[in-house]
């Protein structure tokens, strides 16, 4: 399906949305809800996909809730009540509910990583869970206080040490940063790894990690989204960035524009408007086709599908060297 090697290959390609979108809605759920929007995903060693959704309910507060699929775009099988619900007895940070899930795998502790935002009356911070079953959960608590989101756990120790993304909220930007930790539970030694540009940049302001990173040969690649303020509100859009994959600190190459931003009405019109928000992916048995799962206009789930590569191909005659020099 992809685009011949002759064809100039340009960032409206690099991302095709499922002509069924939305994939999922309020009205599939089993129980009723308001809106059901940015999901983590992962393949399981079956095959099934799954998706654990934010889900918001009728409060205004979101739990989280999976659907599995056997080919990831129809014929979904919704757990019939809430998967993973806030626990604000036991973790007080979760008082306002939990939401925007990224799952990795941990093949070194044979489980996956659940790391979502739990919304306390402090403010967003990040949690993780550890699950084999999407089931059970163990939850791990706070790895990152207030004001932090958009984060993941990459699959793998760095020099020993688990690597957590994360987007604290700073002053006056908010940029997208690193944080160590031995055990998944101490994390310190926080690194700055992508800046949120100034002005009338498409990523200025703020931006944060969307899906976990995707490992390739030449790198950990980042599809980042971006915040644009406008005058008539807010713009959720996508770029991509590229990293080292040793260390993961030092970022190679970064779009100069976004790949995708909202376009379709689903994505333009809901109770977020102009929002399109993916928090995981699944890779098919080439190595190279993603599915992207995002959230549309904070009410329903869409699905698109790129190539890896090309995203690759297109970052090198694109993009540009990361050269900002701030002071972490
Ligand atoms: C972000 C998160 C997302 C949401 C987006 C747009 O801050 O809260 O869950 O999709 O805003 O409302």
């Amino acid at each position: 399906m992809w685009i011949m090697q002759s064809e100039q290959l340009n960032e409206t390609m690099l991302l095709v949305r499922y002509e069924n979108n939305p994939i999922l809605t309020a009205a599939d759920w089993p129980y009723p809800i308001n809106s059901v929007f940015n999901p983590g995903a992962v393949k399981l060693a079956d095959g099934t996909t799954l998706l654990l959704a934010r889900v918001e309910g009728r409060s205004g507060i979101s739990h989280l809730c999976a659907a599995r699929s056997a080919n990831g775009i129809d014929d979904w099988d919704i757990d019939s009540q809430p998967t993973l619900k806030p626990d604000p007895a036991n973790y007080p940070e979760e008082i306002w509910g939990i939401e925007d899930p990224r799952i990795t795998y941990l093949s070194e502790i044979e489980r996956y990583a659940v790391t979502y935002t739990a919304y306390s009356q402090a403010g967003p911070g990040v949690s993780i869970a550890l699950t084999s079953d999407f089931v059970h959960f163990e939850r791990l608590g706070l790895a990152m206080p207030p004001i932090n989101k958009d984060a993941a756990i990459l699959p793998r120790k760095v020099n020993g040490r688990w690597a957590l993304i994360h987007r604290p909220i700073g002053v006056p930007h908010s940029h997208i940063w690193i944080s160590f930790s031995p055990d998944l539970e101490h994390w310190g030694d926080p690194r700055l790894i992508l800046h949120a540009r100034s002005g009338p940049w498409w990523d200025a302001g703020k931006i944060g990690l969307s899906p976990p990173p995707i490992e390739t040969s030449e790198g950990w690649l980042m599809l980042y989204h971006s915040v644009r303020q406008t005058g008539s509100g807010l713009i959720y859009r996508m770029g991509l960035a590229l990293f080292d994959l040793g260390c993961h600190k030092n970022c190679l190459l970064r779009s100069n524009v976004w790949i995708f931003g909202p376009e379709e009405e689903y994505e333009r019109r809901g109770d977020v408007g102009n929002v399109v928000f993916p928090c995981g992916y699944t890779l098919a048995e080439d190595g190279d086709t993603i599915r992207l799962f995002y959230g549309s206009a904070d009410t329903s789930i869409a699905m698109a599908t790129g190539s890896v590569q090309q995203m690759l191909t297109w970052l090198h005659q694109n993009g540009q060297r990361e050269s900002w020099t701030g002071i972490v």
